[in-house]
């Protein structure tokens, strides 16, 4: 039977960068889960018996809500849910699961690398039919709906298996239970040389992957010990849990620092990576050298020719503003074209349906390709050790041959979290005011060659989306960019981005922020972090 539900509109279910993210007792309020998935059918056209995929990345009210979602797609009159076992699908794997059962699109539950457990985080997020995340023009009408909803529709099924790999009749709707794992690894294995990677574990090389108790455990134990012959013990932390084991699933140098100091030890194996809670972001780390996610992409890019699955060169490179531009070089040198978007995956989406983009990243931990619409952990690490096979040299050497040849793009994130949002927001207001007078001043003796508000004019459907991020760019090249984050669930995080172009070969190996100093220093007396924020130094540096 289905059952149509009076409910209310809750005042703010804005989704952000990736979906409308929320701590768990938010989302536990009554009608809260129901009335964002019906104002995500409400927003959409067309659906009537068509193919929902359903998956999330197994964190706290996961379940509940995955049932949910079955028993309102039956509602609302799709024909089938897919649903990966256990309610699990990595954000990569489901964006492949969209694409390849050409499916009408899906609904991942994550908060991606927030923290997951009764009052931690928990999201939703709706993919198109090419696998990526709903472009803006869907977001606003989802986020319109949610202020306007009065009712949702809601079949009267009992819980459905998710445990049992089969099909099932709920609701007068198929659901299909699938193995997360099975087409994403046929998927890497289309795209990278397995047959050389099995003979670089077998030859003795030694690798770690931390999967943070997050969703890419089954992934990666599935890909780099039962197919590639990686050594048990190399991925670690493996089994996903409801509170990531009661870690912060963000891999970077603060929550992963076991990672890094055990790589930077003296008995550090010769690779080390991990992922986040939804497995669309990488960490990257050789013995004894960290690869920041945009030399990452970059360098990626340069050598993804060596992978069977771009042998055939690249169409062209894209990264978010705020992401360095090391990957700028790699293009020119490379004779294809290179696109700065705004944060968040989306942005890629049509360069990569257009075929004018084939290797994406930002400097927030995501690369990825047209494979997916998604960026993908996995797939990064994946690449990475295609390249380490095919070169037969490590990464350092692959690191500090790249700098010899383009140069090095010194570069660190600073972010102060949970601040004050008025503060935060007058931070920015008062910065933006003065960015037309800022341009031929300087600043500890460097002066400023531009300063904006950065906007994006889609080359392949001519939007606009203004005030992306507020750059300023000095003589030379280096920058320095200000935004608040869109992902985070408590206050604003102010982010604030450091760049430096060193040519010198001589000068490749300071310490990061040393090399950044002087431009650290005029981004607080430009933007008076300190004094609008109340804090003497970031939260997280990176
Ligand atoms: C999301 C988007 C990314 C984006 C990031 C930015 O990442 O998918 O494309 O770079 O947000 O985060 P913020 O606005 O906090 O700087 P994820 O991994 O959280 O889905």
């Amino acid at each position: 039977m289905i059952r149509t539900v009076a409910t209310k509109p809750y005042p703010d279910q804005k989704p952000g960068t990736s979906g409308l993210r929320k701590k768990v007792p938010v989302f536990q309020q009554e009608h809260y889960a129901e009335n964002f998935i019906q104002s995500i059918f409400d927003a959409l056209d067309g659906f009537k018996g068509k193919t929902l995929v359903i998956g999330g990345d197994g964190r706290f009210y996961n379940r509940e809500v995955i049932q949910k979602a079955i028993a309102m797609a039956a509602a609302n009159g799709f024909g089938k849910v897919m649903v990966g076992q256990g309610g699990i699908l990595s954000t990569p794997a489901a964006s492949n699961i969209i694409r390849k059962y050409k499916t009408f699109g899906g609904i991942i539950l994550s908060a991606s690398h927030n923290p997951g457990g009764p009052h931690e985080d928990f999201g939703i997020k709706y993919n198109a039919s090419n696998g990526g995340p709903a472009p803006e023009k869907l977001t606003d009408a989802i986020f319109a709906r949610t202020k306007a909803i009065s009712s949702f529709k809601i079949a009267d099924i009992a819980t459905v298996d998710i445990d049992t790999i089969g099909t099932v009749e709920a609701g007068g709707m198929t659901v299909e239970v699938i193995d997360p794992v099975a087409d994403y690894a046929e998927l890497m294995e289309s795209l990278f040389d397995f047959e050389a990677l099995r003979r670089l574990f077998k030859s003795g090389f030694r690798m770690r992957f931390d999967a943070m108790h997050a969703v890419t455990g089954p992934y990666a134990k599935e890909i780099l010990e039962n197919r590639l012959g990686a050594p048990k013990g190399t991925a670690r932390n493996f089994i996903p849990l409801p509170d990531f084991g009661g870690h912060h699933p963000d891999p970077n140098l603060v929550h992963a620092k076991h990672l890094y100091d055990e790589m930077m030890g003296p008995d550090a194996p010769d690779f080390g990576a991990a992922s986040d809670g939804d497995g669309d972001r990488n960490l990257i780390i050789g013995k004894g050298i960290f690869v920041t996610p945009s030399d990452s992409v970059a360098m990626l890019a340069a050598n993804a020719h060596l992978a069977p699955g771009y042998k055939a060169g690249l169409k062209g490179i894209a990264r978010s503003m705020p992401t360095s531009g090391a990957a700028d070089r790699v293009a020119e040198k490379l004779g294809i074209g290179i696109y700065e978007t705004p944060t968040g995956w989306k942005f890629f989406g049509n360069l990569l349906d257009a075929g004018m983009a084939t290797i994406c990243g930002e400097e927030s931990a995501g690369t990825g390709s047209n494979h997916v619409r998604e960026k993908d952990g996995l797939w990064a690490v994946l690449l990475w050790l295609n390249i380490l096979a095919a070169r037969g040299e490590s990464a350092r050497e692959i690191v500090t041959q790249h700098w010899a040849t383009y140069g090095r793009n010194y570069y660190s994130r600073h972010d102060y979290e949970e601040i004050e949002i008025d503060r935060a927001n007058a931070l920015v207001d008062e910065l933006r005011a003065k960015l037309g007078s800022l341009p031929g001043t300087s600043v500890r003796g460097m002066k400023i060659a531009s300063a904006d508000d950065f906007a994006y004019n889609d080359p392949v459907d001519g939007s606009i989306s203004k005030n992306q991020g507020i750059r300023i760019l000095f003589d030379g090249g280096s920058r320095v960019v200000f935004r608040l984050s869109g992902t985070g669930t408590s206050g604003a995080t102010l982010r604030v981005y450091i760049e430096r172009y060193e040519p010198d070969n001589s000068r490749h190996d300071l310490d990061t922020q040393q090399a950044l100093a002087d431009l650290i220093a005029a981004a607080d007396d430009t933007a008076g972090i300190r004094a609008h924020t109340g804090r003497a130094k970031p939260s997280v540096i990176t």
